[in-house]
């Protein structure tokens, strides 16, 4: 039965996500002076903190390349750790401002939960990984195993619809907490680990002490198009962060790098003077300074740069560019027109 005390409790409730809907992000963030963003909550390559306990990695690069460009500032975002299961929740209740960790874009989740996507900074698919030792070289060969998946993800759903399309049976073995998933799986309680690609290459790297015992099956069963979200109702917030990563692949099409953003301010090329903000009024329609990508490039660099340093050759993960490569090389990677 209603007494006041829910209604109270529940029109509190609504005034709290009214005012976090209609919030202006990009002024609350000028304000504070500081992007609030979450991350995982340590996932080697894509977002965790480094020997000094610095957030790095491809997709903390997003957080920073956002407050390079609203706030002059890389440095100027704090890292919020999230599980798979808390992260929408965060970013529906105004606890962070944007969502950078290794979220698969469905149309579930763009259209149910308030929350809309803003890019695709990665193209993955989900894969297995499994012991050398299980003998086993396809996932179709993967009857009766027990599967290690976290909670809260896509990868349970689509683990299910793919045994039952293939005919194979398997028992899921399913943790709320990362460690949790990583410490069964290194302790042999489950066969496999199944989860995203890229997540599988961060895992067999970083958090398993001998890589070599351990192999990732040839089948990617699903894709798994990788990107931040923010909350639906602030479109200027949404510009912002999608297009501060378009404003990292179009450098990289054009050439424009981190060590040689400056020389290519003195460029002729239209599209690079409007991206570096030597054309004046660049920022102006997303309420920026016209040196918003100018300021991501030098701080953050371009997306390949990003994508090596963090995930690539530069990086112990070594994945390849494949999908992700730039459009003109194959890949999927293309800047929308920055003018
Ligand atoms: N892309 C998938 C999976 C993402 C995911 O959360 N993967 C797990 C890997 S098992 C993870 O990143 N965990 C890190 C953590 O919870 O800190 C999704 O969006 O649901």
């Amino acid at each position: 039965m209603l007494n006041s005390k829910t209604i109270l409790a529940g029109l509190l409730t609504l005034a709290g996500s009214l005012s976090v809907a209609q919030a202006d992000t990009l002024q609350v963030v000028r304000d504070r002076g500081v992007v609030h963003c979450g991350v995982t909550t340590g996932f080697t390559g894509f977002s965790a903190p480094d020997s000094k306990g610095e957030w790095r990695g491809l997709d903390v690069d997003v957080c920073r390349a956002v407050a390079a460009a609203v706030l002059g500032d890389a440095s100027k975002f704090k890292a919020v750790s999230l599980n798979a299961q808390q992260r929408f929740t965060a970013l529906q209740s105004g606890e962070i401002d944007l969502l950078a960790r290794n979220t698969t874009v469905t149309q579930t989740r763009d259209t149910s939960l308030g929350v809309i996507h803003a890019g695709i900074n990665f193209y993955d698919g989900q894969g297995f990984l499994v012991s050398k030792d299980l003998g086993v070289k396809s996932a179709k060969e993967l009857n009766d195993a027990s599967i290690c998946m976290q909670q809260g993800t896509t990868n349970e759903n689509t683990l299910a619809d793919w045994a039952r399309a293939n005919g194979v049976t398997y028992k899921p073995v399913v943790f709320d907490q990362f460690n949790e998933v990583v410490s069964a799986f290194a302790a042999g309680r489950c066969d496999v680990f199944s989860t995203d690609a890229s997540g599988l290459a961060s895992i067999r790297i970083s958090r398993l002490e001998k890589p070599d015992n351990y192999v990732v099956l040839p089948e990617i069963i699903s894709k798994e198009p990788l990107g931040p979200f923010v909350r639906q109702g602030d479109d200027s917030w949404l510009n912002v962060v999608k297009w501060s990563l378009h404003a990292m692949v179009a450098a990289e099409e054009l050439g424009v790098t981190s060590a040689n953003v400056d020389e290519m301010r003195n460029s002729e090329n239209p599209d690079i003077r409007r991206l570096l903000g030597v054309t004046e009024g660049a920022g102006k329609n997303m309420g920026l300074d016209d040196s918003w990508a100018y300021n991501i490039i030098k701080q953050v660099g371009n997306y390949g740069e990003s994508f090596e340093r963090n995930v690539g050759q530069d990086s112990p993960l070594k994945i390849q560019r494949g999908l992700n490569a730039l459009w003109t090389d194959g890949g999927l990677m293309y800047a929308l027109p920055i003018r």
